[in-house]
């Protein structure tokens, strides 16, 4: 084979990708296209009208690498990207991968001591951010111990723009293998802690071709539209490596995906494919009631990121005509591994094994559980995380003999469709983000009226999970609507905006073991 080029295997029951020896991914998704006769051809839009073709973008990924290469970083130096849905994000993304840096994209909306301590833990020698996060970028910056040496905003004075700008227009791409890291991205744990998932320039070719391609049936005529955000695996895959990698577009918006403005981007770039989250979808059907909005672009929408209650999907359905396919992913796999298919819909699951991955469910002495029973799910497939970065423990925990376990219990049924039944930890999606029930404690403690707080989730109106706070007050007698909106603000200003609790129940005491940890669990039965 040539080199930087793979070769898909048509056999349906154990599809194979073959790479070439060497194998650098940023040459099939970015030049591939110049040579098969795309560069006119369109490849992102941004919601001001904005539009980079195939050549255009293969220019500036060539520009930003050699930034970078200028700049003084060495093979495998980490740069974090902290970037809005924006032809920039690419640029960074290919550019680092192009040149031999590793791209760690992060989540925007996050704080500046998240963001301090991901520089810190990931030992990065980059950062880009753009210039609407600049205020926590910097804040981040006096919080640690080394300033990484490439700081640069996307744009403004002497920022990547220019830089871009001036840099040459060539770069051969840095050697590398299938199975060599290429990227990180930070997933969530129960403590707190994010942990840095390695992935390998081999993990985007295997979602794009196995869930995208052969799952969803992107097309090179398909304009993809993702409400998910780039920094999320799952937006990442959606509104970037899926289009890429068939010779298609995408649009991209890079404010806050609320109901109203992610209707207004529908309807007038018209994307084939929407990829939303459940409370999203939840949240459009509400505005949905009370005003008309023209889909009829859209092909298929997509759902991840947390179950889609069937009632959502039922409505969803009978409102505008279309069919949502939920499917479950997570960063250490990349993307969805188990979907519901154009043709094959059981609402209220999450759909069947994606072509590619393997699944076994298990029971606490890690044998394989009987149809129908639930335990805990593993996964197996070639786009998993290589490893956590600096945390030996999780990795050994969660990646075991190539199985990676997703923290989730599900059951299969006869028909081989997998249900959701929950989580093994303490861990809440909301809105289809990671929220740590440690962390919002945390800073809910800091507030002087409270002495102990417990987080778990409870179910709003559309089935979707969201925070709920038990309190025990230092003062019991100060208890009352007052305090739970200090509280309310109190969490607003101090966390990610998604995080607050939506319910305050002040408790005189909470259910502890006798080592003093909490038990949400009793918490959880007795609100159900
Ligand atoms: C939960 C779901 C039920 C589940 C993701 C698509 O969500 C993504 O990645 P994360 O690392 O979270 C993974 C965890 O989220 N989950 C995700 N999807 C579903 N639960 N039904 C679903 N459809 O607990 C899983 O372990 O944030 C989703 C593609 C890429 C992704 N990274």
């Amino acid at each position: 084979m040539m080199d930087h080029t793979c070769r898909i295997e048509a056999s349906k029951q154990n599809p194979v990708v073959q790479f070439a020896d060497n194998f650098n991914v940023a040459v099939p998704f970015i030049d591939r296209h110049l040579r098969e006769g795309r560069g006119d051809k369109t490849m992102l839009t941004t919601a001001t009208g904005d539009t980079v073709n195939y050549a255009q973008l293969a220019d500036a990924v060539n520009r930003c690498g050699n930034v970078l290469l200028q700049s003084g970083l060495s093979r495998g130096d980490r740069v974090l990207m902290m970037i809005k849905d924006c032809p920039a994000f690419l640029y960074v993304f290919w550019g680092a991968i192009k040149a031999g840096f590793i791209p760690v994209p992060i989540n925007t909306l996050l704080r500046a001591h998240d963001y301090a301590y991901m520089i810190e833990d990931s030992d990065c020698r980059g950062v880009i951010y753009s210039p609407e996060f600049a205020d926590d970028v910097e804040q981040a910056l006096t919080l640690v111990s080394t300033t990484p040496d490439v700081v640069l905003p996307t744009e403004g004075e002497a920022a990547l723009d220019n830089l871009i700008n001036k840099a040459s227009s060539t770069l051969d791409p840095a050697p590398a293998t299938a199975t060599d890291e290429c990227f990180w991205l930070y997933s969530s744990g129960s403590t707190g802690r994010p942990k840095g998932a390695v992935h390998l320039h081999r993990d985007m070719v295997i979602t794009s071709q196995f869930y995208g391609v052969e799952t969803l049936g992107v097309t090179e005529q398909d304009c993809c539209f993702s409400a998910a955000k780039l920094f999320f695996a799952y937006g990442l895959g959606n509104g970037m490596t899926f289009p890429l990698w068939v010779g298609g577009s995408a649009v991209l918006y890079g404010g806050r995906p609320t109901p109203d403005a992610t209707f207004e981007v529908i309807e007038k770039y018209r994307p084939s494919l929407y990829f939303g989250v459940p409370t999203l979808y939840a949240a459009q059907l509400q505005v949905l009631e009370s005003s008309h909005h023209d889909l009829s672009s859209i092909r298929y929408c997509v759902s991840a990121g947390e179950a889609l209650p069937a009632d959502v999907y039922k409505r969803w359905k009978q409102q505008t005509g279309l069919k949502i396919l939920d499917g479950i992913g997570s960063t250490e796999a990349l993307h969805i591994f188990i979907s519901n298919r154009p043709d094959d819909i059981k609402p209220g699951t999450s759909g069947r094994m994606v072509h590619g991955y393997e699944a076994k469910i298990i029971d606490e002495q890690g044998a394989p559980v009987a149809i129908g029973e639930g335990g805990r799910l593993l996964i197996r497939g070639d786009s998993t995380a290589k490893y956590y970065w600096n945390n030996p423990q999780k990795t050994a925990s969660t990646m075991v003999d190539g199985w990676l376990d997703t923290g989730d219990t599900y059951f299969e049924d006869e028909e081989g469709y997998y249900h959701y039944c929950g989580r093994n930890d303490d861990m809440l999606k909301v809105g289809g983000i990671w929220c740590s029930p440690f962390e919002i404690e945390a800073c809910l403690i800091e507030h002087p009226k409270v002495l102990e707080a417990a987080i778990i989730g409870r179910k709003d109106t559309n089935d979707l999970i969201k925070p709920a706070a038990y309190i025990v007050l230092n003062h019991p007698e100060d208890a009352g609507e007052a305090l739970q909106r200090e509280l309310h603000d109190h969490c607003r200003a101090g966390m990610a905006h998604y995080k607050y609790p939506r319910w305050f129940t002040f408790v005189a005491e909470l259910p502890k073991t006798a080592t003093g940890k909490i038990q949400r669990f009793k918490l959880r039965e007795l609100c159900s």
